[in-house]
Order: C-alpha cells, then sequence, then structure tokens
C-alpha cells in the first residue's frame, strides 16, 4: 500500500514492484500451437522467402481488416520505407512531428524531407487544418499516424489530399485491431502499415504488413519487398529486403488466434485506470470512444503540472524508483530529435500543441503481466504523489539540488 509520501520508494519506501513492470511486456498466444508451427517449419526446411506461413499471415491480417492486400514486411519501419517508395513519394512530404522517429527516419532514409505539422491537442493526431499551410510546390504525401490507435481525421485529410493530388498513407503502426467511423483501419488512404514489433499487442517478434485495396500499389510493394525481383533472374524495381521470416509469421498465427484475449485483457486494464485515477486532479487518462473498435495497447495519461505542481518527468522518475517503467514517447518530439534538429532549428515555434504534449503524456504499463492489483497500486503512487504535490516536488527539488552540490563539491 503506498499511503503517505514516505511509503514512496523515492523517499526510502520498499519499491511497489519486486519485478519492473514493463509497458511493452509482449503479448504471447498458446505456446503448444506455436512449438507445433515451429516444428512444421523445420520439418519443410522452408524458413523465409514467401513461405506458406507467411502468405498465411497476410491472408489472416487482409481478412481481419477486410482489406484486399497486405505485404508482409520486417518490420513496420521497412513497410513504410517501402509503402513510401511504392507510393512515389519524392521532395517533401507531411507528417506530424508527435510520433515515433521511425516515420520521420522512413522519409529521410530516401531523401525525403519530413515537413512536421502540429497536432490536434483533443486527439494527438496530426492538425488537418494545419496540413493545409505546410503544402508546397515540392509536397507529394502527407502521412497520419494514427497515436494509440484513435484513427485521424481521415476524411479530412483525404479531402485534402484530393485538393492538392498528393499520395495519403497512414502510419497504423499502433492501429492494428481498431476501426474508424466503423470500418477497420487497413483500409484508408492509399495504404496504411501496421507494426507487429515485439511491444504491439499482436506481435510477430519483429515484423509489421503493407495493407491497401490498391492493386497495383500492392503489386509493386510486393517487388520492392524482394529485392525488385519479379522472376528468378528479372527485376524490375529498385528493392530492398524486407521480407518477414516464416518463424515471425509462425509467432504472428499463434498471436492472432489469441488476439481476442489480448484485447480483453487490455480492456480489462484501462477499466481498472479509469476507477483507480478517478478524481486525481490534474492526471487526465486517454480515452476511446466507445462507438469504435480498439485494441487498447496503450495506457497514456496527460499529467497538467499546473494543478499536480509535479512534472511529468517527476512522475516518471517516482514511479521508475517503484520498477513501473513508465515511458515518455514520443518525447521530445521528432523535430528536436536528430538530423531534424539541425535543420530545422526553430520548428518548436509552429509545433506549439506537439511541444506541450510531448511534456505531458506517460504511457503505463498494461497487457497480462497487469491486473487490479497491479494497477490499484501503480494508481496508489500516483494518487500520492499528486494529492501531495507540492510537498513531493520540494522534497525531490532538494534532492537534486543536493546531488548537484555533492557532484559540484567533487570536483
Ligand atoms: N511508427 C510508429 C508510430 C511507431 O510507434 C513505431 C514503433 C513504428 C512506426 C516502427 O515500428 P517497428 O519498425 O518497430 O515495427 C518501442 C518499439 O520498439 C517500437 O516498435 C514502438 N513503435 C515504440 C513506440 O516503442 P522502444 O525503443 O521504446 O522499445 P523498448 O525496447 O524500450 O520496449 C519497450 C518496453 O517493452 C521496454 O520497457 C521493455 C519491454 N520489452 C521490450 C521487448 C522488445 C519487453 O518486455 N520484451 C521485449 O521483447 O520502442
Amino acid at each position: 500500500m503506498k499511503k503517505r509520501i514516505d511509503d514512496l520508494a523515492i523517499f526510502g519506501g520498499t519499491p511497489a514492484f519486486v519485478e519492473s513492470l514493463h509497458v511493452g511486456y509482449p503479448n504471447l498466444g498458446s505456446r503448444e500451437k506455436l512449438l507445433y508451427y515451429i516444428n512444421d517449419i523445420l520439418d519443410r526446411r522452408w524458413l523465409t522467402n514467401q513461405g506458406v506461413y507467411v502468405q498465411r499471415f497476410e491472408e489472416r491480417v487482409a481478412d481481419f481488416v477486410g482489406a484486399k492486400y497486405c505485404i508482409a514486411t520486417c518490420n513496420a519501419t521497412i513497410g513504410l520505407m517501402i509503402a513510401m517508395k511504392a507510393l512515389g513519394l519524392m521532395g517533401e512530404a507531411i507528417i506530424p512531428a508527435f510520433t515515433f522517429i521511425a516515420t520521420a527516419h522512413a522519409l529521410q532514409w530516401q531523401e525525403v524531407t519530413p515537413i512536421f505539422c502540429d497536432i490536434d491537442p483533443r486527439t494527438h493526431n496530426i492538425d488537418p487544418e494545419k496540413v493545409e499551410r505546410l503544402i508546397t510546390p515540392r509536397t507529394t504525401g502527407i502521412i497520419g499516424v494514427h497515436v494509440w490507435g484513435r484513427a485521424c481525421k481521415v476524411e479530412a485529410l483525404t479531402q485534402i489530399a484530393r485538393r492538392y493530388n498528393l499520395k495519403l498513407m497512414f502510419d497504423a503502426a499502433h492501429a492494428f485491431g481498431c476501426s474508424y467511423q466503423g470500418r477497420m483501419i487497413g483500409n484508408f488512404g492509399d495504404c496504411e502499415v501496421f507494426s507487429f514489433h515485439a511491444t504491439k499487442f499482436v506481435n510477430t517478434s519483429e515484423g509489421g504488413a503493407i495493407v491497401t485495396n490498391d492493386g497495383e500499389l500492392a503489386r509493386r510493394a510486393r517487388l520492392m519487398k524482394n529485392f525488385g525481383f519479379a522472376d528468378f533472374d528479372r527485376v524490375d524495381v529498385v528493392g530492398i529486403n524486407g521480407k518477414m521470416s516464416e518463424l515471425s509469421a509462425a509467432i504472428g498465427l499463434a498471436n492472432l488466434e489469441s488476439l481476442k484475449d489480448f484485447v480483453n485483457i487490455n480492456y480489462r486494464n484501462y477499466g481498472y485506470y479509469q476507477k483507480y485515477l478517478r478524481d486525481i486532479d490534474g492526471i487526465e487518462l486517454v480515452l476511446f470512444e466507445d462507438c469504435q473498435v480498439h485494441n487498447y495497447q496503450y495506457i497514456v495519461i496527460k499529467v497538467d503540472e499546473n494543478v499536480t505542481s509535479l512534472s511529468r518527468d517527476q512522475l516518471q522518475k517516482i514511479l521508475w524508483k517503484e520498477k513501473v517503467l513508465a515511458r515518455r514517447y514520443f518525447y521530445p518530439g521528432c523535430h528536436r530529435m536528430e538530423p531534424y534538429r539541425t535543420r530545422f532549428p526553430d520548428a518548436g515555434v509552429e509545433l506549439r500543441e506537439t511541444e506541450k504534449l510531448a511534456k505531458s503524456v506517460l504511457c503505463l504499463p498494461t497487457g497480462p503481466a497487469v491486473g487490479e492489483v497491479q494497477v490499484n497500486l501503480i494508481c496508489q503512487i500516483i494518487r500520492v504523489s499528486v494529492e501531495n504535490g507540492v510537498g513531493v516536488k520540494r522534497r525531490m527539488d532538494m534532492a537534486a539540488e543536493g546531488e548537484s552540490y555533492v557532484k559540484e563539491a567533487a570536483r
């Protein structure tokens, strides 16, 4: 139990947990199924290059989201790169600054300049109203990111893309198993890219997929993920090795069979967080629309420092001492990471909402390693810290001053 300031590990109390609680602890489906698949793969002696497991995985993903084509890749970053190239993006493409760095790097890797757009603070997603002013004669595409699995304003972005004759794709790394206006994500824009990284609620250990309803785009992407080979000895386009392995596909297939269980666990935990975070002034849980389908894989809180007195970073420090490894996704924003920081040193001026959000959000652990007991304890830590915010901050500030004094004296 964490009831008083002195119970907090940062002030000498016993840490709430013995083992670290991660935000991205991988989900694993039936071990028997997986081992059966692995044995079968070993018996077949077919380990990669679009084997039967990858084909099956692609079919399952396409069926699940109701899209015509799925091209499995070795990870979402390479999936994004292939999709961008297959779409013919050049010059500049507009993306939100509030995203994982892979969205920006996938463009920059092929010398397409990412132009960072601010977000809508209500949705945490790219703000269509701000997209239009960033369009220049060099712009060839817009890439929305469905942050936390909450869909972008797809219609508004589609209209802008049509009006300016731009390609539109979505980084749907967080959004497998989520819907927008009743339709599964995977069906919007020219294409969408999912991540099946170990930390995603359905994982293939490393993996991704490009999903589209455009047959010609699918054909190009498929060529590109296999070095451009159209046949033995025949290369039609510049390609890369973006193939998913059979072992990854097997993990993915076993996990897909448990998808409903994973969502139920995440949804249950989301409910516990709603219950135990209720009425903590200055802490807002990011909510998901009841009318849409969600994977609930991210539990995100926003810390309003004006109310809590404690900064988000101080709260993170408190949680880490308790072995709750909360993460500051996507601090400090892509525009503040290299090479973009050097290239656009003043980008922050136009990215006010991104900067504010990047300083205030914290992702908390969920998934099968977490249940009501753990959520209750995590929320107790947050409650004790925030409800005693002024005192906790004072003690932390004094300790920090003491540390820097000792360091200074030791020089
Ligand atoms: N676009 C967006 C919007 C994305 O968020 C991402 C990736 C991508 C594109 C690119 O997708 P991929 O190319 O990765 O398929 C993690 C993930 O590595 C990354 O996939 C994810 N987004 C990002 C949001 O989070 P890190 O650097 O924070 O991961 P890491 O290794 O610290 O893992 C998070 C936590 O999970 C750790 O506390 C430890 C725990 N963990 C991790 C692994 C790998 C485990 O318990 N077991 C494990 O096997 O980026």
